[in-house]
């Protein structure tokens, strides 16, 4: 119902604009030297850098330290683990993160931030079942991280023991809007590193630098920190990867933040969708002025929400102040022509958690409970690789912990 959308306006506006300018302008230099740093750890191998256990330590820090805190009981907003070491430590788990992303997840040398894995078996191969579970914007929503991950813990070892993998993806959306979007994100993070096989963090509009200078995690990382550790954080989201797709038995499921991607010829305005493997992205920027239109589509765009078939146009500036919104037709063609069965993205906010748009096939999920004052009802969807389409869109407040 259009009623229980809440449109965001306006949200990258010329504001928006200067503030990534002067950001991207004045923290050129810690970014090269992040950069450096990195490139010399190449070059000497990385073992060599930190010990293995050290850094295996940093993450079991992290870990025991949210792990004592519940929905009920969020830590304070304004301290960190750490004490006078948090911004210290705070560094160290950020390189660790964006190494095993660089790494093992989505390396320099893959240019398609697209991840991708088979669950499908073949005449004579069959393949080990997955469990899914897809998390929407969290956005600063302690309580519901906190609930979420007392959930999927047991869930992880529970699959380990039944033979079958768990993959959690989180499609972006983890700062800004409410005050825990830091913890929020050292949690997911931590997380992350502590089931690295079953986790994956895709980036929302919201993880680059002039939306989330703007709209609460810069200030707050600034405030409490410093200009540094807010580029530190920039410069880790960049290497974040955009969309997920699993390839199951009767079909296959993508999950992106914001929306399905047009192209447009400049020389006769003719639209297209862009065919994913082969479109060159140039999506590893810290802000998202200097990221090509597609990757800023696929974290900014939205569906026509109640689409008329025939009636309605193809797409329209969103009302965000960039990218498009886009009705059914582009959403078809996409998927025919890149062999997508089924989405799921978040980045839009209705008080039922979620919405299905264009015959049940592009599903909006939406997982912070408060946003910005407003009682949402958080959900996650469930899935199997058995069966895709019958997904379960689950209210987080249903969940123990
Ligand atoms: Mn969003």
């Amino acid at each position: 119902m259009n009623s229980d959308e809440f449109q965001e306006e306006n949200e990258y506006n010329e504001r928006t604009q200067k503030i990534g300018q002067k950001y991207y302008t004045s923290l050129q230099s810690t970014f090269m030297s992040i950069e450096k740093t990195q490139t010399q750890m190449i070059m000497e191998g990385r073992t060599q850098r930190i010990g293995e256990t050290e850094e295996q330590s940093i993450v079991e820090e992290f870990w025991d330290y949210y792990r004592q805190f519940s929905s009920e009981n969020p830590p304070n907003d304004s301290e960190y683990y750490g004490g006078d070491a948090s911004e210290l430590k705070m560094t160290i788990l950020i390189r660790q993160f964006q190494d095993f992303y660089l790494e093992k997840i989505y390396p320099l040398s893959f240019p398609v931030p697209i991840i991708q894995k088979s669950y499908k078996s073949t005449k004579n191969t069959r393949k080990r079942p997955a469990k899914f579970f897809i998390v929407g914007d969290t956005h600063g929503s302690f309580a519901d991280v906190a609930k979420l991950i007392n959930f999927f813990v047991p869930a992880i070892e529970k699959g380990k023991q039944l033979g079958y993998d768990v993959k959690i993806i989180i499609i972006g959306d983890i700062v800004d809007r409410g005050k825990w979007d830091l913890h929020n994100l050292l949690y997911l993070m931590t997380f992350n590193l502590k089931y690295p096989t079953n986790v994956l963090i895709l980036r929302g509009n919201h993880e680059e630098m002039s939306i989330s200078a703007n709209y609460g995690f810069g200030r707050r990382v600034m405030k409490y920190f410093s200009e540094i550790l807010f580029a530190s954080f920039c410069h880790m989201f960049k290497d974040l990867p955009l969309i997920s797709i699993f390839h199951c038995e009767n079909g296959s499921f993508l999950c992106l933040h914001g929306g399905i991607p047009i192209t447009i010829d400049p020389k006769t305005g003719d639209y297209d969708v862009p065919l994913l493997n082969i479109y060159n992205f140039n999506n590893r920027q810290v802000w998202i002025d200097e990221m090509d239109p597609v990757s800023q589509q696929i974290l900014w765009n939205d569906p026509i929400i109640n689409y008329v078939p025939g009636v309605s146009e193809q797409f329209f500036d969103n009302r965000r102040g960039i990218g498009y919104t886009f009705g059914e037709e582009i959403f078809r063609t996409f998927c025919v022509k890149n062999h997508i069965d089924l989405v799921f993205r978040g980045h839009q906010v209705f008080s039922e958690g979620f919405h299905r748009d264009f015959d049940d096939k592009f599903i909006t999920v939406f997982s912070a409970s408060n946003y910005v004052n407003k009682n949402i009802q958080a959900r996650f969807v469930e899935l199997n690789s058995t069966d895709i389409f019958n997904f379960a869109i689950h209210l987080i407040q249903d969940m123990p912990g």
